[in-house]
């Protein structure tokens, strides 16, 4: 529980995202769903709370997206970052401030903070040897690199990572490595970075994260691995253009890591929010420097590792700043049974749910929570959504406070009845309402936010399990006075499902707020009996959700599909020209214009035919690997560009003469290369 620091004060951090692409529906399980749950329940408590967040506008991410764009590394953060911030607000996500890396403040709080660390002494200056590109006259981050996996031998890994076998690399393992900036085969070059000496850091970092048993069980799982490993030196310079500059002399082309400056973009956005609030940082310490102040970062799976160990080391070796109190970082969200992938366009984007599906911000919302990665990988289908929608929310929730809703108004004129005696059942209904809003506090304050949800629902159930215990349609002819208790207790259970589900649903909880004329009341007065006083007049509503049709969904998938398969076509990038050949070289070809004569299948191949074909002075037998693309009698009588000296070579126990020439689209689609019409003759020589 929160409270049993005995703190009311809250620094919460959501993750800065890179701003080098949309959100998805993996961010938001991950990170910012959690995280907003989590605060708007603070803020119900009456918590002094802030909550910050913004993007992460430097680092390789941003500058290769650039690239792959045609825009400048400005263009794209900017780009970005408007969109993204406008789709977490779409989405309720209620930041204090969101902020960005690129802000003055930012570069500012950055510099500083390294310097002070500089000046205590804390980095070690390390001079290594870095590939450096000498046409593009610049140092080669690691993901500029490609060159041959000492794996599996895929030639196009990247200078950290092989995509193909997953392999963790350096750029010194790659074989034949190639700069992606000028094609040209990288030197190496000396270089001075700084360094902080993790391993020298190591004791303390561990008392830190020993300190904290608490932490989830994926958190302490993963940092007790990379304790074990042993920390090693991180440098916190790097050669590269684009970044925060090296606040000391001499450090042209260097710039921050952005794993150093990133996580120190929470304290700017705390700034940046007191500035744009107060017109002056005037403040900020109390949020980043009073041990009273409970520091909670959510972030996904992946950044763990920054934010419990390497960001704690940075602040701690500063020395006047707390340290995070939790990082309740989820799993990931996979996707319809596949990894969720920017690359390969396999996601739901936040901005095209909003607008696909609008005015379902809290649907969303729900099903991320209801099935949230906390404690191992979740997955989201778009039937499961449906099902969440159509049973959970529309046929439990929303059926209950419908119903009460409807029946007010149909016995009291919407006026809200007063109780009479009571009987066993009303008592123990109001006990047990009594009781959820202290279960849900305990289920969000440790961060188990299914549990929430599943626990709200349970409430809007025995809201509409009480209905039908005490049956008011039925009460309603013989004992009218009855029917006024069930329903004010009823109203009682709409009401404070409005408040302890407003973290989860907070435009719905908006909707029943003023429809049971609920403005300020907050998280101490839900599960009270006298929460809606008699004689409240009711207003007019809308429905709180409506059924979500099997075509919405259809369409909804057909669109993923669509998208991955549009991203395959396109990633199917045209190919380098290769490296220049001399006019002999090519003179040496013998390209020729052939018929062919006879086709058929080879048997047990599933590529090869064997064509016969006339090149004018006499036939040959050549086996093409087309047979996936056409089938013999097609191309049986057509004229296609053969390549005469190819060496012969054997196949399948044949010998294949020659070579017929083809064009192969981006689909991977073959098409022969024919002289238009009758015009030409067989043996016709290309010249
Ligand atoms: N930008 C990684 C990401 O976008 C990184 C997070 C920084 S949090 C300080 O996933
Ligand atoms: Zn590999």
């Amino acid at each position: 529980m929160p409270e049993s620091k005995n703190t009311k004060r809250y620094t919460v951090t959501a993750a800065l995202i890179y701003a080098n692409g949309p959100i998805h529906i993996g961010h938001l399980a991950g990170c910012y769903i959690p995280s907003d749950i989590y605060v708007r329940y603070l803020r119900s408590i009456g918590a002094d709370v802030t909550f910050v967040s913004g993007t992460d506008e430097h680092g390789v991410p941003i500058t290769l997206r650039a690239k792959k764009e045609g825009l400048t590394p400005q263009q794209v953060v900017d780009k970005y970052y408007v969109q993204i911030r406008d789709a977490f607000e779409e989405l309720g996500i209620s930041f204090d401030v969101y902020s960005r890396t690129s802000r003055q403040i930012h570069h500012q709080t950055s510099q500083e903070i390294f310097s002070t660390l500089y000046n205590k002494g804390a980095f070690e200056e390390e001079t290594t040897e870095q590939y450096y590109d000498e046409i593009a006259g610049q140092f080669l981050a690691d993901r500029y690199i490609i060159g041959t996996c000492p794996t599996c031998n895929n030639p196009g890994a990247y200078g950290d990572q092989c995509e193909k076998c997953g392999s963790t690399l350096s750029p010194r393992e790659l074989g034949n490595p190639k700069s992606m900036l000028s094609g040209a085969p990288p030197v190496l070059r000396e270089t001075k970075n700084w360094y902080l000496p993790l391993d020298k850091l190591q004791p303390g970092i561990e008392r830190f994260v020993n300190s904290h048993p608490e932490w989830k069980t994926n958190v302490m799982g993963q940092c007790q691995s990379w304790l074990k490993e042993g920390l090693k030196p991180r440098a916190m310079t790097r050669d590269l253009d684009w970044g925060i500059k090296v606040p000391l002399p001499d450090t042209e082309g260097k710039v921050l890591y952005v794993w150093f400056e990133a996580p120190i973009g929470y304290i700017s956005a705390t700034k940046d929010w007191l500035i744009q609030k107060n017109g002056s940082d005037e403040g900020w310490e109390k949020w980043w420097k009073d041990p009273e102040t409970r520091l909670v970062h959510f972030i996904g799976k992946d950044n763990i590792v920054f934010h419990c160990i390497i960001f704690p080391a940075t602040l701690m070796e500063e020395g006047t700043y707390i340290l995070p109190d939790n990082v309740p970082a989820n799993e990931f969200m996979n996707l319809e049974g596949d990894k969720i992938s920017t690359s390969r366009n396999w996601a739901v984007w936040l901005h095209e749910y909003l607008r696909d599906l609008p005015g379902k911000q809290d649907v969303l919302r729900y099903v991320l929570t209801a099935n949230g990665p906390e404690t191992k990988d979740s997955e989201f289908t778009w039937s499961d959504f449906q099902t969440r929608n159509n049973s959970e929310l529309v046929g439990i929730y929303g059926n209950f406070v419908n119903r009460v809703a409807v029946l007010v108004q149909k016995y009291f004129d919407g006026k809200i009845p007063q109780t009479g005696p009571l009987d066993d059942i009303d008592r123990e209904v109001l006990a047990e309402l009594a009781a959820f809003p202290g279960r849900i506090a305990q289920s969000i304050g440790n961060y188990r936010f299914r549990e929430a949800t599943a626990l709200i629902m349970e409430l809007a159930r025995l809201g509409n399990k009480y209905l039908a215990d005490t049956q008011p349609w039925h009460e309603i002819k013989t004992n009218p006075a009855r029917v006024e208790t069930i329903l004010n207790i009823a109203a009682q259970i709409a009401g404070s499902l409005a408040i302890v589900s407003e973290p989860v649903l907070p435009f719905t909880a908006r909707k029943i707020r003023t429809q049971f004329s609920l403005p300020d009341q907050q998280w101490a007065d839900a599960g009270k009996p006298d929460l809606v006083p008699p004689g409240t007049l009711l207003t007019e509503s809308s429905l709180l959700f409506e059924k979500i049709e099997d075509s919405v969904i259809a369409a909804q998938i057909e669109k993923l599909h669509k998208a991955r398969e549009q991203n395959m076509l396109e990633s199917k990038s045209v190919q380098e020209v290769k490296p220049d050949i001399q006019y002999d070289d090519f003179a040496k070809m013998d390209i020729r214009i052939a018929t062919i004569l006879e086709a058929e299948a080879v048997p047990k191949s599933k590529k090869l035919l064997k064509l016969k074909v006339d090149i004018g002075k006499e036939t040959r037998t050549v086996l093409s690997g087309i047979s996936e693309h056409f089938r013999p009698e097609e191309i049986v009588g057509k004229k296609v560009l053969y390549l005469a000296n190819l060496a012969p070579r054997k196949m399948m126990g044949m010998e294949s003469q020659g070579m017929i020439l083809m064009a192969e689209d981006r689909d991977g689609s073959l098409t022969f290369l024919s002289p238009e019409n009758g015009t030409v003759w067989n043996g016709g020589v290309v010249s």
